[in-house]
């Protein structure tokens, strides 16, 4: 004899399985992964290409700065190719046709970089630095530092596309940058986690999200008091070159 909470597992299980089948399993999706494979992985290789190129220019800025400046700008740099499960849960919430032109025009983050900074300066300075190079084309842009998101995430976003040098062709690629300054990326990375454990109750998430708001504003105060700091330091900097 089976129990209550045997029987609803039950259910549970088989309303779970047939969702799968009816939606991940459907005959569109099983004819486009059996019929695009290799289109398929030919076309995250082109955005691993860009997405290299991308990290690249960063990386000799980099040392440029350095040089120049006798500092880095960048702390880190971060490379991802967004994985197939993303890519087919952007497919359904974007509603866009199942093929491969259709993912290539319309999902623009499959390239990922991300350069975290020291500071904010240092995010429009970088920006701007890629912007000007000439096989750069600026595609969009989102200013979540001057407008945070409602959640209080912040971070400059950019799709730029890059050409890569093929054999026989050059081919157009996009590529989400995302900047952030450390304390910008510090939140972003624990908010991301909070927000997909599974198992906080609906009722604390209202209190969770106004304290995570609010910690996005200390960390916004933060850089601002750092970025300060380092003004003044350079200020005094120059002043001592002219007493001497
Ligand atoms: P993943 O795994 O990082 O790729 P669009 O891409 O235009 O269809 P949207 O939401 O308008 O969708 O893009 P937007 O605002 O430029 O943000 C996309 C990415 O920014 C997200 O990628 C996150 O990386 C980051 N992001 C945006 N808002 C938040 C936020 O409130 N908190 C955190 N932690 N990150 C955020 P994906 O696709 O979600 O995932």
């Amino acid at each position: 004899m089976e129990t209550g909470r045997q029987v609803m597992g039950k259910i549970v299980r088989e309303t779970k399985d047939r969702f799968i089948r009816e939606n991940l399993l459907s005959d569109q999706f099983i004819d486009f992964v059996s019929g695009n494979m290799l289109p398929f992985d030919t076309l995250l290789a082109y955005y691993r290409c860009a997405m290299m190129e991308i990290e690249t220019k960063f990386k000799v800025l980099n040392e440029q700065f350095s040089l120049r400046y006798d500092r880095n700008p960048i702390e880190t740099i971060k490379t991802r190719i967004k994985s197939m499960n993303s890519i087919m849960k952007k497919i359904r919430r974007k509603d866009i046709p199942l093929d491969i032109d259709s993912i290539e025009k319309n999902i623009w983050d499959i390239a990922g970089v991300r350069v975290v900074c020291s500071f904010s300066e240092d995010i429009y300075l970088l920006a701007q630095c890629l912007l000007e190079q000439d096989d750069i084309t600026l595609i969009e842009r989102k200013d979540y530092i001057k407008n945070p998101k409602p959640s209080g995430y912040r971070s400059l976003h950019l799709i730029v596309e890059v050409p890569i040098f093929l054999q026989n062709e050059k081919r157009a690629m996009k590529v989400e940058v995302q900047f952030r300054t450390i304390a910008m990326d510090f939140w972003a990375s624990l908010e991301h986690k909070i927000r997909y454990k599974k198992n906080i109750p609906e009722s604390d998430m209202e209190l969770l999200a106004a304290e995570l708001l609010d910690c996005a504003d200390i960390s916004a105060e933060l850089d601002s008091r750092m970025e300060n700091i380092r003004k003044r330091i350079e200020a005094s900097k120059e002043v001592e070159s002219i007493v001497k």
